[in-house]
Order: C-alpha cells, then structure tokens, then sequence
C-alpha cells in the first residue's frame, strides 16, 4: 500500500517529549491509555458537540450527543459529486457485530496442541477474560517460533486498517514481531501487484504511486482524456491516508470543460455516466489486442512520432516485427484485435486517429491488470503513448493514478508528519512506507498467500528470483480481510486449516474473525487518538483525529494489545519507547513542525493544534501547478535518464529477455488469459469482473445501514445484460446464482444495456456470509465476488492477483431465499 511521499519521508528521530513522566505501568489493567493524564493537556471527550476526524473517506464531522456519535458528515465539500461513506460512522461504532470481548474457539481453548483446525467458522467461541487472551497468543506464539522458526509465523497482515500514522495496525504487529524475533512477510499488493513490478523494467520507476501531470494543465492542454478501466467517481471516495477530495473537483471541472472523453470499459461506469463519455466496451482482458490493432492502425497511415521512438524509446524495431507477425505469421492488425476485442474495426481506428490527432491523455486505472498477465496492459498502454509521441508534453501520454488518492492534484508545499514504524530501531527512511519496504526477513508475493500455506517448501519464479516458501504454522492478522479480499475462497478456506493458530485481531466479526482462534477485541479509530495527512500525493492537509467516543465493551487499540504482548517478551520499552499513543502523535507531529520551521512554513505547536479540533492546511506553489510528468527527460534524455537499464522507455528489455518466462515476454504480447469470453472450451458462459465498490471500501461499510441502499434482494448486486438477462429468464430484482466449478453466491440481479454482452459484474468486498458454517463449496448467500475468482498468478514476473479473469454461470434461484447471518453476533 502507498504513500507516494515515503521517499520524502526521512525519519528524523526526535528526542522523547515526555521521556521525564514515568510510564506508568497500569496500561494493561485499565481499559484505556492514559494518554490524558500524561499529555499534561485536556484530552477529556466531547460530551455534547462535535468533533473533527479523518476515515480514508476523508475528513468527517462528527456530532457527540451524551457521549455518543449521533451523526457524522463531510466536513468539506469540493465538488457536487457525492461521497456516500461519510455518513455511517454511528452505525460502525455501534455496529451490531461490534466483537466485545476476547473470544477463543472451544477446541482451541481445550488443547491449543490438538485445535481441530477443520472446525473454525463452526466452533463455539468461548468469553475469556483479557489478560488470559494475552498470555495464551504469549505462550503459542512462543511455541510456534520454538517448533518452526520465526518462519512459521506469517504476519504480512495485508489489508486497509483505518487512517492514522499512529493506530496502523499492520505496522503495529510487524514492530511486534521484529521486535519478538521475526516473522515471514509478503512483498507487493492486491492494487497493482502486476504493474509495479513491470513498470520499473520499463519506465525505472513505479510509476503506479507517482504524482501526475497537474490537472491544471490537462484541462488547459488536452484534447483528448481517455479514461481506460478506471472508474474514478468510485475509487476517488477514499485515499491510503485520507482523501483531500480535489480530484473530484477536478473531475467535475472536466465534466465541464466540453472536451472529447472517451471511457474504455466493459461497464458503463458511473463516470462514464457522469461526464457524458463515449462509452466503448472491451471484452475484459483484452485491451493488449486492442492497443496492438491502435498501433498497426497508425503505423500503416504513418500517423507515429518516429523521433519520439528513436530518441525516447528502446527497441521498438523488436516490437513492431511482433506487430507484423514476423515470428507468428499473425499480424495485428484492427480485424484481428476486433475478433479478440469485441469493439469494432471501424471504431478502433478512429480512436487511434483520433489519440494521435490532438493531444491525449490516456488516464488508466488498475482494474484491467489485475488479470491473468496483468503485466502486459500498462506495458502496452505506454507503448501505445510512445508511438503517439506526447509523453513529457503537458497533457499528453499517460497516467497511471488519476483515479486514485487524487492522483494529479498539485501538491502542497507541506511539511511531512512522521508515523509509526516496523523497526523498533527504524532505518532511514521507513517513516510511512510499510508497504513495499519490508519489515521480514522472509517473504513471498502477497497474493500466494493460498499458495503458500498449501505447499510449504514449494519453489515459484518471481521477478527473476526464486522464492520457497515457508511452513506456516501461525498466523496473525489484523486490519485486513482476507476471507473477502483473496481470489478464490474455497481454496483458501482449505489452505486456512494448515497453520495450528489463527489469531485475529478486529472490531467486527468479519469472515476473517470467524475463521480465527483467537479473537481481540480492537477499537475502530473513533475510540482513539491519532493524526493524519489527507491526499496522498497532494499532501494538502494535516489532521488531528482526536477519540470521539470512548472504547466500546473491552475493545482495545491495536498498540494496547501489543503492548502488553511485548511485556510478555520482556520487550515492553523496546516496543513502547515509554510512550502513550498521544505522545507519539505528538512526536509525529513535532517531526513535521520541525521541517515547517527549516521550510519557512508556519505551524502551531501541537499544543495549540491539538486544542483547535482544525485541519493544518498548506499552500500550494504555482510550480507544482505547472508539473508535468517526464518533461525532464523529454527536455534531455541524456542528462535525465529513466532509471532503466537503457535510461530510456523500454518497450523491449533486456532483463525480461533473460528471465525466459513463457508468460512474460520481453516486450508487451497478446497472450491469452485462462479462462476468457473468446477461449475455445469455456468451462463457464459469462465473464466476472469484480471491480471495486462504489459504496464500500473493500469489505468496509458493508455492515452499516448504507448497504440498504445498494442491496438487490438484501444482497450483492449482480449487473447482467439485458439480452443476457433475457436468455437465462432474469428480471431485474430477482435472486441470482452464480456459479463455478470453483463455488458458489447469491445475488440480486440488476438487469442492464450498461454492461458488454457475455459479462456479469459483481463488486468486490461483500461479506463471505456461509450457508452452512465451515463447510467449504457451500453457497454464499451474501455475494462475496471471491468465491468465484481464480487464484493464479498474473505471471512468473510478478505473481500479482488475477481478480479479472474468471468465468462464471449465472440462473435465476427459485428457491426460498436464505437470511443472512453474517451481520450479527456468532455463537
Ligand atoms: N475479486 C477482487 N478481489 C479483490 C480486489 C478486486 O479488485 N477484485 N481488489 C483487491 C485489492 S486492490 C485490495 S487493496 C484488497 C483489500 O482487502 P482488505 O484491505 O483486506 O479489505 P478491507 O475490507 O478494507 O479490510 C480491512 C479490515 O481491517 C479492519 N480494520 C480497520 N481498522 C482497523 C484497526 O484499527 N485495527 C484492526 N485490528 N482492524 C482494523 C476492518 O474492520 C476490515 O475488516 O482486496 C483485493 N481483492
Ligand atoms: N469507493 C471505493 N474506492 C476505492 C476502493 C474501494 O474499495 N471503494 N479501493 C481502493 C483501492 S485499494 C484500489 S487498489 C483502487 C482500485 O482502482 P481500480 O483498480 O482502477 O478499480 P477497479 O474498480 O478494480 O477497476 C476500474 C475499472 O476497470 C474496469 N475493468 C475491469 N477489467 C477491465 C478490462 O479488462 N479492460 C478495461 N478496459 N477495463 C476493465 C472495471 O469495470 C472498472 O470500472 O481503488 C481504491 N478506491
Ligand atoms: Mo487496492
């Protein structure tokens, strides 16, 4: 996950603020930190009145009555485009399925040495008291390490935890583990798991998290937008800290700037809608054959920017062979992309004609490399841009993040808040930058997480090394949801029976908490205090999200429950630093005051800012106004090189070549997915894709009461074609299963001509809510898109997710419609 400002984000060590005040020692047998009483300043709770705080759905207006959130809103407003998470705060705090106490699963609790792992999702959970909790997780985690090594324990705990550079409850248990003696790791993201690994082969960096061409400049200098798979009024709801909201300003000034916009997508997105965009639909998977029909298009009419190729480019000669089938005695042009494609000839060419005609901006979400060879799309999309020549010009090329964290929004001239770190000793520059940095001595690609627990020993390619895997015996997650965010549940439900110990720690009984063993009770980030940046790459505010409410039952923060587990390893001061979770917000913050005061910037002191409940906000310089990505190496590709090994865009590399990987070649090449619309034998009818939801972020929400706004039939929605519809005897309302051979959900049918023949789409996220408890292969009744996907790596290069490729049958259900029980408490 990303802050696109790590590389900015030097950790400056500052000297303990408070390291006169005795900790005091009563931190494991109070329910709360004592942080108020230490920070020698109010941090009583609002009785009655309102409090400010950030989610990753942006700064949020919270209104306390008696002591309890009785509403919560936007606390700014860019735009007219509405950002249905903000409102729901309440139902989270107060959720029904809130976990109150520490749980442990019965056959666990009678002999942690014999658990019945098969028994999990279907166990009785038993109340014990916390500090037993503690000291059990102490006691197998200790015997696990003894048994198996630091190995055994996997604690990659991928996931979106809630915002705050303090309470980031990965890296809470990564500095838990290190500081314990080890554990093994993941590398990489379910985001962009295949394009951060090629791009750096082509362009020298990740290009992914990267600031892009200011939107000032596009909306003065492009002709053109293209918004190809991405659905940026859904996935500009949140950021990794926070959003600021400004790209939908500038989506919105966009919408009326009268421009050509074209959205290239199987589904007629909200944006689509919105901006009144050509719509032209893809078969999913297929855009490579579809940019390849673009290019030949455009080299036959000498419609190309040679000098761009020459001076700009590595071995496009090598590429355009490939194009005119040199090898394979296909050529690709716009009839055979058609055939694979399923967009006409005719509108392929004028979109070629089109791009190369005015100044274009392609703006790519991820949605479309998170598929089988998921290497390929950005590869081929940046050669498309190189053979239309306009990269490093302002508003032209590409851009990889304008629909993500407000990607393009200029950045602020902002001083930096520090953040917790995984290192108890932290290296340089760790400050935020968790995600691709890794803590663990051991690791594999984060989506073989299946994989990996299945065939311990086992050897897989990636990126030109060799990883084996580890034998997994423990495994500690928190702020993720597995169970929902991994390809393929059923196979990970029999993967999850593996390890001896599952411990969990969450704030609802989510289908990860249900599958765990031991289950802490953790606050939601309204119980605490914390401090956050909005905007990811703008960097345009600093936030105090100060606790609203007390902690709910015996929920404890994530740094409570560590550490009292350090105390158990006799590495409580090594953990804690003797410091309460508000003086290390403090700390945070002071890092950033310090560097305000070297910038010339002025800051209150903490004490002030932590007093007014206000956002810090930064000034942004005209400069950064006027940025545009690669305009340095368009100005002299000598004196700025990319950081490839040519210096230079490769659209042919050298280092791919010699990886000799069968699904990676060494330039960008139509290879066919596993399971596809067009393949010869399908082994299903339609194609899935699971895109992210537009009123949740991941699993999160699905809980609250704004589910009643999307839910079909009380379930997931499913969008199926109206001809589609029409053959299976589907009306829009009806109960829908869906199927493979892989299993099985229930859905609610949306019927649509907003949707490409051939395609059903179901959003990614929806609670994994089982017909029959622990039982794998059982239908799901809620519509958790997962059951369904396939679990194989994109390629031997990057061994991200392939979410996008999967087959799937839809019929009408006509049985009695099962309730769901995955929204209250379990047993
Ligand atoms: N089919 C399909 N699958 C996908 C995708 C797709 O496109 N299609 N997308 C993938 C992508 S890109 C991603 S990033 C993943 C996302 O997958 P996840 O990040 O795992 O999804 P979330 O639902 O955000 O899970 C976060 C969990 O953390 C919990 N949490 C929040 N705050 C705290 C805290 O302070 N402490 C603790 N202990 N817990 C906390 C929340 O309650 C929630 O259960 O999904 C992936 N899965
Ligand atoms: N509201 C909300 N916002 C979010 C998230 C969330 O869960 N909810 N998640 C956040 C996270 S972690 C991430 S990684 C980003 C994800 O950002 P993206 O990966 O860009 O989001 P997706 O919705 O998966 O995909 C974008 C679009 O790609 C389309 N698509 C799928 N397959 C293909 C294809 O083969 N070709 C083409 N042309 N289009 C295709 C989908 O229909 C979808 O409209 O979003 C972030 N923003
Ligand atoms: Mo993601």
């Amino acid at each position: 996950m990303k802050n696109i400002d790590q590389k900015r984000r030097g950790f400056i060590r500052v000297a303990a603020l408070f390291s006169t005040v005795p900790f005091i020692d009563a931190i494991t047998k109070r329910g709360e930190l004592l942080a108020g009483t230490i920070a020698k300043f109010s941090t009583k709770l609002v009785e009655n009145g309102e409090v400010l705080t950030a989610a990753h759905w942006g700064m949020l207006k919270l209104t306390i009555k008696n002591g309890k959130v009785v509403k919560s809103e936007p606390y700014q407003k860019t735009s007219d485009i509405e950002n249905s998470l903000q409102y729901y705060t309440q139902d989270l705090v107060y959720a029904d399925d809130r976990i109150k106490y520490p749980m442990v699963r019965k056959s666990y609790l009678e002999n942690p040495d014999n658990p019945k792992p098969e028994l999990r999702g279907n166990d009785e959970w038993v109340k014990v008291p916390y500090e037993k909790a503690i000291k059990l997780i102490a006691k197998e985690l200790k015997k696990t390490r003894k048994e198996k090594g630091a190995k055994g324990v996997f604690a990659g705990s991928y996931g979106w935890k809630s915002s705050g550079n303090m309470h980031n409850a990965r890296v809470l248990l990564q500095r838990f583990m290190t500081a314990t003696g080890g554990f093994t790791g993941t590398v990489g993201d379910y985001s962009t798991g295949a394009s951060q690994v090629i791009m750096p082969h082509v362009l020298g960096t990740l290009e992914v998290y990267e600031q892009q061409t200011s939107w000032p400049l596009v909306l003065e200098h492009s002709k053109v937008v293209v918004i190809w798979g991405a659905n940026p009024l859904a996935t500009l709801k949140i950021a990794w800290t926070s959003t600021d909201e400004n790209g939908f300003k500038y989506f919105e000034k966009l919408k009326k700037s009268g421009k050509k916009i074209i959205c290239i997508d199987p589904f007629k997105t909200e944006t689509c809608e919105y901006l009144d965009a050509q719509w032209v639909a893809p078969n999913p998977n297929t855009d490579v054959a579809m940019m390849m029909g673009m290019v030949h298009t455009l080299l036959e009419a000498k419609k190309y920017n040679a000098d761009f190729l020459a001076d700009y480019t590595e071995g496009f000669d090598k590429f355009k062979e490939y194009i005119y089938g040199k090898d394979d005695g296909i050529v690709k042009n716009v009839q055979w992309a058609s055939k694979i494609c399923g967009v006409d000839e005719k509108t392929i060419k004028e979109l070629a004609t089109l791009f190369y005609d005015n100044r274009t901006m392609l703006m790519s979400g991820w949605g479309m490399q998170r598929a089988h060879h998921g290497e390929q799309p950005h590869w081929m999309l940046v050669t498309l841009a190189s053979v239309l020549g306009q990269i490093g010009l302002p508003g032209g090329g590409f851009g990889l993040s304008y629909h993500y964290s407000n990607g393009g929004v200029p950045s602020a001239k902002s001083a930096i808040v520090g953040g917790i770190t995984a290192n108890v000793t932290p290296s340089k520059d760790e400050g935020g930058a968790a995600w691709l940095k890794n803590a663990a001595k051991y690791s594999f690609p984060v989506a073989r997480i299946a994989d990996a627990l299945l065939n311990p020993g086992k050897t897989i390619d990636f990126n030109g090394k060799k990883v084996t895997y580890p034998e997994i015996d423990f495994i500690y997650w928190v702020g993720g949801n597995p169970l929902v965010h991994h390809q393929d549940t059923n196979t990970l439900l029999k993967a999850w029976q593996k390890p001896r110990t599952v411990v969990v720690n969450e704030a609802f009984w989510t289908p990860t908490a249900r599958m765990a063993d031991i289950v802490m009770p953790a606050t939601t980030s309204y119980e605490r205090n914390d401090i956050t940046m909005t905007g990811d790459y703008s960097n345009l505010n600093i936030v105090p999200m100060k606790q609203a409410v007390k902690k709910q039952f015996e929920a404890r923060d994530d740094y409570q429950i560590f550490s009292d587990l350090s105390k158990e390893f006799g590495v409580f001061d090594k953990y804690t630093q003797n410091k309460t979770d508000l003086q290390w917000v403090e700390e945070f913050y002071t890092k950033a005051y310090n560097q305000a005061q070297k910038m010339k910037l002025s800051m209150p002191t903490f004490r002030e800012f932590w007093g007014k409940n206000k956002p810090i906000t930064f000034d942004v310089p005209y400069e950064n106004t006027q940025f545009t990505r690669y305009a340095d190496f368009r100005e002299d590709p000598i004196l700025n090189p990319l950081g490839t090994p040519s210096g230079r865009i490769e659209i042919y590399s050298k280092t791919i070549e010699k990886m000799n990987y069968k699904d990676c070649k060494a330039h960008p090449a139509w290879l066919e997915p596993a399971e596809w619309v067009g393949m010869k034998e399908k082994p299903a009818e339609f194609a899935l894709i699971s895109p992210h939801p537009s009123h949740r972020l991941h699993s999160q929400l699905n809980n609250t009461s704004l589910r009643k706004k999307y839910a079909v039939a009380n379930r997931e929605p499913i969008w199926i074609n109206t001809k589609d519809a029409k053959a299976k005897g589907i009306k829009d309302g009806d109960i829908v299963r869906v199927f493979n051979e892989r299993g099985q959900i229930l859905t609610g049918a949306i019927v649509t001509d907003g949707l490409k023949e051939g395609i059903v789409r179901v959003q990614e996220g929806a609670w994994y809510d089982p017909l029959e408890k622990g039982k794998i292969g059982t239908l799901c009744k809620n519509g958790s898109a997962n059951l369904l996907t396939k679990d194989i790596p994109t390629s031997e290069l990057a061994d991200g997710n392939s979410s996008n490729t999967a087959l799937v049958n839809i019929e009408k259900y006509t049985k009695a419609a099962p309730e769901l029980t995955i929204f209250t408490q379990p047993n």
